[in-house]
């Protein structure tokens, strides 16, 4: 297992000199945050990013992520030149020799939060997920009422691609995965890059729009649309968490044992009312998550590969980008080395 934590990049708060400084970190997990969706990225730019990380004696081992066009997701038309632009993309971080590309599938909404700051007994604060209070936020006026989401449409885009995702199918969604898989894949293969799909957070459908990295069964799933060691799985325990129903351990044991998970994120959630949690510290007795099985499962089946701690609270007065700042992140990375440390294999 290599410790790896996120970087936003040169504007970020947290310097890549605070991140080494944290016991056992190893990688950076980055993107180019500054490439629009949709245009290949440039191998010398990702090389840049590469050597601004080694700087500081650090490995560029993922990039989280490539963000997939809303066409190729939708599967009309417009979605080869898009697919072509991913996988000119992909070849970039193959040249660069970063060997993890993470990305998601969710339509229109990437992750969906209804609080940024859900204030804790203890004075801390931490991302959260109500439902019932998700499905009360009126969308008519565009993504204005959205806590946390960055990339705002307006009214009328947002309607526009609301009206486009109601004629898709559960089904539909799987055959555009299918059809993105069966021409990115090789192209990883050839540029030694490991795909590494993250669930769907949460995993369940939001404002009517269909979500499939839900479970296990999907898991296997995306693995059976294209069989190869490079379309492979990020398991996120935060993410998977947030459904009852998800056994994180047995996961890590099945996809761990079959050498597909490629990328860990471990943050731990405690669940609420049905399909409602909140973001809390990384070690197990503080969620629902059990951590221990799951890096357990992992050990066992001999994970080499890149982790980080997903999210974290903020602590200590810390102000930041919401779930990433540095004091309960490395707080997390430490607990989930020395848990890594003390299992024995
Ligand atoms: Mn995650």
């Amino acid at each position: 297992m290599k410790m790896t934590l996120r970087w936003y990049g040169a504007s970020d708060r947290v310097t890549l000199q605070h991140l080494r400084q944290i016991p056992t970190v190893q990688g950076i997990v980055s993107s180019l945050h500054d490439v629009a969706v949709g245009t290949p990225w440039r191998a010398s730019d990702v090389i840049d990013l590469r050597d601004t990380i080694a700087e500081h004696d650090l490995a560029f081992s993922v990039v989280e992520s490539i963000p997939v066009h809303e066409e190729i997701k939708l599967g009309t038309p417009a979605r080869d030149r898009y697919i072509d632009a991913f996988c000119e993309s992909v070849t970039s971080v193959g040249t660069a020799g970063v060997p993890v590309v993470c990305y998601n599938y969710m339509p229109v909404f990437d992750w969906m939060r209804t609080a940024l700051e859900l204030p804790h007994a203890d004075g801390s604060t931490s991302l959260a997920y109500d439902h019932d209070e998700l499905e009360r936020i009126d969308l008519s006026r565009g993504t204005g009422g959205l806590p946390g989401w960055a990339a705002a449409y307006d009214a009328h885009a947002l309607t526009a691609l609301r009206a486009a995702w109601q004629r898709m199918e559960g089904e539909a969604v799987w055959d555009s995965l299918a059809y993105f898989l069966e021409r990115v894949v090789p192209v990883a293969t050839a540029a030694n890059v490991k795909l590494a799909i993250h669930p769907d957070d949460p995993p369940w459908s939001i404002f009517g729009l269909p979500r499939i990295i839900v479970d296990a069964a999907a898991l296997r799933r995306v693995l059976s649309l294209v069989d190869s060691l490079a379309n492979g799985l990020t398991l996120c325990t935060g993410s998977l968490g947030a459904r009852a129903d998800n056994d994180l351990a047995a996961m890590a044991e099945e996809f761990g044992a079959r050498g597909q998970i490629h990328f860990m994120h471990c943050r731990n959630v405690k669940r609420g009312t049905p399909k409602a949690f909140r973001e809390v510290a990384h070690p197990s007795s503080y969620g629902d998550v059990d951590m221990c099985g799951v890096l357990a499962a992992l050990k066992h089946n001999g994970f080499a590969g890149p982790m980080r701690p997903d999210h974290g609270r903020m602590i200590w007065g810390e102000k930041g980008r919401a779930g990433y700042g540095l004091f309960d992140r490395a707080l997390g990375a430490t607990y989930l080395s020395g848990l890594w440390e003390g299992i024995r294999e």
